[in-house]
């Protein structure tokens, strides 16, 4: 009864109309349903694309593209998270990302598809797409992750050109930094962040893609979550898939995403899963309200849920009702 009441008030909110990046987008909200175990907004329906931050409207187009047209989950995440990537204006992604100390931009991404195929790139320099290496490592290769050198040899050798990733902008930032030289994560940069993707395709296959420069003005040779399978992207296609956001030392000390979707095969909803993951890390490690830690997830249903730290986290949400951003719950 409940339900039924709360899906027509749902139903009578989803006229307004925004525009965003360019796209007219229609908010989604009468596409929805309200899970009562977790009282979040969910949505079942595919095919579907969530991605992190604000950044992931137009990644989700992208996306939305492949999967309108009846293509793969894993060829949609790819051609989303490649939109920031390629974008100076994101400084947390691919080219104009912040670099590490040394003035460097090193790369770390990871995808993995629906046959638990997976690819991953870390301390990568000098390309510009690394979810598309990560890409080639998972289809090419016997292996699952390269890095640095060896990371960068096998993209020449398919073809990827090297190129200078360090903008004026980003170098600025870095110079204005070294005038302190103080190591001190910020929290929600910008509010754009790294970018994790999550799609469900016509066929029920999920995929999921992370990419990002990692933590501004890292130690040199410093790699995070987002290309470790596990921590920062996980994808079951039995179950759901997850990945994250925020400092990845949080998400790889406890295996963050494995863990959500570990939780979402125990029953719980997306949203639930990654605000149990979020408590894990509350409960393990002492220090993490310095810090920002977001998780989203995606189910074999369609359902979506997110949950972080610090209120701030965003995703967006991409189906065939329309693109819309939603705000994460937070424990703090
Ligand atoms: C990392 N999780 O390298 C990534 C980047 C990020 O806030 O999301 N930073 O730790």
């Amino acid at each position: 009864m409940n339900s039924k009441r709360n899906f027509l008030k749902m139903a009578l909110q989803g006229t307004s109309l925004l525009t965003i990046g360019g796209f007219l987008t229609n908010l989604r909200a009468h596409s929805s349903v309200m899970d009562n175990s977790s009282a979040s907004i969910t949505n079942r329906t595919k095919p579907i694309v969530v991605s992190t931050w604000n950044h992931g409207l137009p990644a989700n187009q992208a996306a939305w593209q492949v999967l309108s047209n009846g293509g793969k989950a894993i060829d949609a995440v790819e051609q989303g998270v490649r939109v920031p990537e390629a974008d100076p204006s994101v400084m947390t992604v691919g080219y104009g990302g912040y670099p590490d100390r040394e003035g460097k931009v090193t790369l770390d991404a990871c995808i993995m598809d629906e046959n638990q195929n997976c690819g991953s790139v870390a301390f990568l320099q000098n390309i510009k797409h690394p979810i598309s290496v990560a890409r080639l490592v998972m289809d090419k290769t016997p292996h699952v992750m390269l890095v640095g050198e060896g990371a960068l040899e096998f993209a020449k050798y398919q073809g990827f050109k090297e190129e200078n990733l360090l903008t004026d902008k980003a170098k600025a930032a870095w110079q204005d930094w070294l005038k302190e030289s103080k190591y001190q994560p910020v929290i929600n940069i910008e509010n754009h962040d790294t970018i994790g993707m999550l799609a469900l395709d016509n066929n029920g296959d999920l995929s999921g893609a992370c990419t990002t420069s990692g933590a501004a003005f890292k130690m040199s040779g410093r790699v995070g979550d987002s290309p470790l399978i596990g921590a920062g992207l996980y994808v079951d296609n039995e179950i759901g898939a997850a990945t994250a956001t925020g400092m990845g030392e949080l998400m790889i000390k406890t295996v963050g995403c494995h863990l959500v979707v570990e939780m979402m095969r125990q029953g719980l909803s997306p949203e639930q899963a990654c605000k149990a993951a979020v408590e894990r890390i509350a409960k393990k490690l002492g220090d993490y309200k310095q810090f920002q830690v977001g998780f989203l997830a995606l189910n074999k249903a369609g359902e979506y849920g997110s949950y972080c730290i610090q209120s701030g986290f965003n995703y967006a949400v991409t189906d065939k009702f329309g693109s819309e951003l939603q705000d994460a719950k937070s424990i703090l």
